[in-house]
């Protein structure tokens, strides 16, 4: 019994002096390891009668059990004071400069998206956002796409495996699932626009397959192709700082929409480079029409008593043509190298009182 106080003694002032976790460990090895002294102290067991067996038993167990309870609070303490040391050595002042630090730039997606969303700020649209993550009824079937049009197919859209209910979710392939959200939550009036990420299974050089949109809607009585004329003629003359800009009108097909039409803008491609709003080339920047009786009327508005426009861009593209970037790709390669040379101030963020850009 006396062998067993003093080893006792002697393991949980080796546990106690332990000044490491590696340290500690070799403590465990040799006092509760496989060849350790406890093994060592069980395996003489065997030699002696079954009482004397079962008490000795106990009694080295006991010991056991207490040596490995001091060697888990050792080992908290010393991973506690571990991480107190490595939290007061590792103290950032957030608050000194940074002056080996490359500063950061706005992404010249997301100061083109701000300068969009003034200037339909002034023009009255508010802004709607919503979900990446969409169903099939809110980015196709109230967008009135036919039960097999091939956009819901594989090669366009990520679709996530499907849940328990067998339903497919799917990453948004338009920002358009937000506006049927808004006209199925609001009354119109309704006149917003919304921006956001979306998803497409393409990649070349002028695909990425999450790029961003901004697209737009106003509903109300006795909306016509006039409103969306003007809105759109306006938009483009600001947002291309040129009021002279032509735009041209040409007809196409949406799902979504009926009348529908593609917008170019005036452009010169002579000099190896785009000039928007000169010369005789045509630029094709944005899609649009009168929203679809089908659409209005699985957002549970009444087509015989309100009307309306739509209109979708993408914020890259233009972003590309504006600043005049060669390639899409690099918009979201993350080189640093790019972004100090295309991206923005903080400061400079757009605002209809002190200008675009
Ligand atoms: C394009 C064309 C477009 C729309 C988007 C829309 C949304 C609703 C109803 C009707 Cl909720 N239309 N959006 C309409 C026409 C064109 O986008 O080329 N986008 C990059």
């Amino acid at each position: 019994m006396t062998d067993l106080v003093t080893l006792e003694a002697d393991l949980l002032a080796q546990v106690a002096a332990a000044a490491d976790l590696s340290a500690l460990d070799a403590v465990r090895v040799a006092a509760v390891g496989k060849q350790g002294a406890v093994s060592a102290l069980l395996k003489t067991l065997g030699s002696l009668s079954p009482d004397e067996r079962r008490d000795r038993g106990g009694q080295i167990n006991g010991l056991r059990d207490r040596v490995q309870t001091a060697l888990n609070d050792r080992r908290a303490a010393l991973e506690t004071a571990e991480l107190d040391r490595r939290l007061a050595a590792e103290r950032l002042d957030l608050t000194l400069p940074a002056p080996h630090v490359r500063r950061g730039a706005v992404h010249p997606t997301m100061q083109v998206m701000d300068e969009m969303i003034a200037i339909f700020a002034t023009l009255g649209f508010a802004v709607a956002e919503g979900p990446d993550i969409e169903d099939d009824f809110h980015n196709f079937t109230a967008l009135n796409f036919p039960p097999k049009h091939p956009a819901r197919e594989m090669h366009d859209t990520f679709f996530f495996e499907p849940d328990d209910k067998g339903e497919r979710k799917l990453l948004r392939t338009h920002t358009s699932p937000m506006q049927v959200r808004t006209m199925i939550a609001q009354k119109p009036p309704i006149r917003i626009i919304s921006p956001g990420r979306t998803y497409r299974c393409d990649s070349d050089q002028t695909h990425t397959p999450m790029f961003h949109q901004v697209e737009g809607l106003v509903i109300d009585r006795n909306i016509h192709m006039g409103h969306l004329k003007w809105t759109l003629e306006t938009f483009v003359a600001r947002f291309f700082e040129n009021d002279q800009v032509t735009t041209r009108f040409r007809p196409h097909h949406f799902p979504f929409t009926e009348p529908s039409a593609e917008v170019d803008v005036q452009c010169d491609r002579s000099g190896g480079e785009i000039r928007i709003g000169q010369g005789t080339d045509w630029l094709e920047i944005l899609g649009c029409g009168m929203v679809h009786p089908n659409v209005l009327r699985a957002c549970g508005i009444d087509p015989d008593e309100f009307q309306g426009f739509a209109f979708g861009m993408g914020v890259d593209r233009l972003g590309m043509l504006k600043y005049g970037m060669p390639d899409l790709r690099d918009m979201f390669a993350s080189d640093v190298r790019w972004l100090s040379h295309y991206g923005f101030s903080a400061f400079a963020a757009p605002n209809p009182a002190s200008g675009l850009s």
